[in-house]
């Protein structure tokens, strides 16, 4: 499967991205081929930003641009918010219709189930998938609902934050912190009144922001394609940066990091998970109650024998 996958056959990409949506206890092997046999690196762009501001409609238009550079294209699409697929991920398939048949598109959608550690864990998997499968831009697309806008800012190399007029973002920007993740704004729905209030009021929030890298703020009207080759440059610029001020590297080792992190904490959860009812735990919680043994002990005591 893996060998058909590096062939880019769709299937067996798709076949891939379900174990590892599912968890599939094969995931282990399959991870130490991809990364043994890793021969690309694909760069990784995330979008982010409130339901219905234009994301999937964007991800589209941006699927064409780098199309026309005769890239090949993964799209991810992660719903961070719930187990269940269909919904707004359906509406988001009709949007990318058409590249439903360009053999140069991967196109896959994917809910993160709470009990595998969310995105943190499964998403890097998937991402490993479609660079095997020559994906050379990834495209992932997830809704900007609390820590889901976090957790893909540290999975992207570059984050897209979306904003459009009268959806009350800019106040939003603030709280949410998105200052700080955002290397590229897009404010979308561009056609509409409000969008050059909304580019000022982003533009004296940036400039408030002690960061190296500020981020550039692009007018677009997706489902016109328009601004698409403006957020192609931005996106240049920001990868341009990321290579000569040593980010890149940074930002890709933190990557590793929280991969190895959130396997390993997955791990050791779902160890303890059969613990409930141990009689080790029970033994020790008799010991607590009748001979004064403290928590803290007890629980030194648990994490030795549990391996
Ligand atoms: N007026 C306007 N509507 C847009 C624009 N881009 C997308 N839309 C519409 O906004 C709605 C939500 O778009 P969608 O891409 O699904 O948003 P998502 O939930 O962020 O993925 C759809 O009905 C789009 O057709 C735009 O530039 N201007
Ligand atoms: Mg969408």
């Amino acid at each position: 499967m893996v060998a058909r996958a590096r062939a880019g056959q769709p299937r067996a990409v798709a076949r891939l991205i379900s174990l590892v949506e599912n968890g599939s206890p094969l995931l282990r092997e399959i991870m130490a081929r991809l990364c043994a046999e890793r021969t690309t690196t694909a760069r990784i762009i995330g979008l982010t930003g409130s339901p219905g501001v234009g994301k999937s409609t964007s991800t589209g238009m941006l699927v064409r641009a780098f199309r026309e550079q005769g890239r090949r294209v993964g799209v991810l699409a992660v719903d961070p918010s719930s187990p269940f697929t269909g919904g707004a991920l359906l509406g988001d398939r009709v949007r990318m219709q058409d590249h439903a048949t360009d053999p140069g598109v991967f196109i896959r959608s994917m809910a993160s189930r709470g009990h595998l550690g969310g995105l943190s864990w499964a998403t890097p998997q998937a991402l490993r998938v479609l660079e095997a499968a020559g994906c050379e831009v990834i495209l992932v697309e997830t809704v900007g609902v609390g820590q889901a806008e976090v957790d893909i800012a540290s999975l992207a190399d570059t984050t897209i934050v979306l904003l459009a007029p009268g959806m009350g973002d800019g106040v939003q920007a603030a709280k949410a912190g998105i200052l700080e993740i955002a290397d590229v704004f897009v404010v979308n729905k561009a056609d509409r009144d409000g969008a050059q209030a909304a580019i000022r009021e982003l533009r004296n929030m940036i400039a408030l922001v002690a960061r190296d890298w500020k981020p550039p703020i692009v007018p677009t009207v997706a489902y016109r394609g328009e601004g698409a080759q403006d957020v192609v440059g931005a996106l240049d610029a920001h990868w341009s940066y990321l290579e000569e001020s040593g980010e890149l590297g940074r930002r890709r080792l933190a990557r590793a990091r929280d991969e190895i992190e959130a396997i390993a904490l997955a791990t050791l959860r779902s160890r303890f998970a059969h613990l409930h009812g141990d009689r080790r735990l029970d033994a020790l919680a008799r010991r607590m109650l009748d001979e004064g043994l403290d928590p803290y002990r007890a629980a030194d005591e648990l994490l030795a024998a549990v391996d």
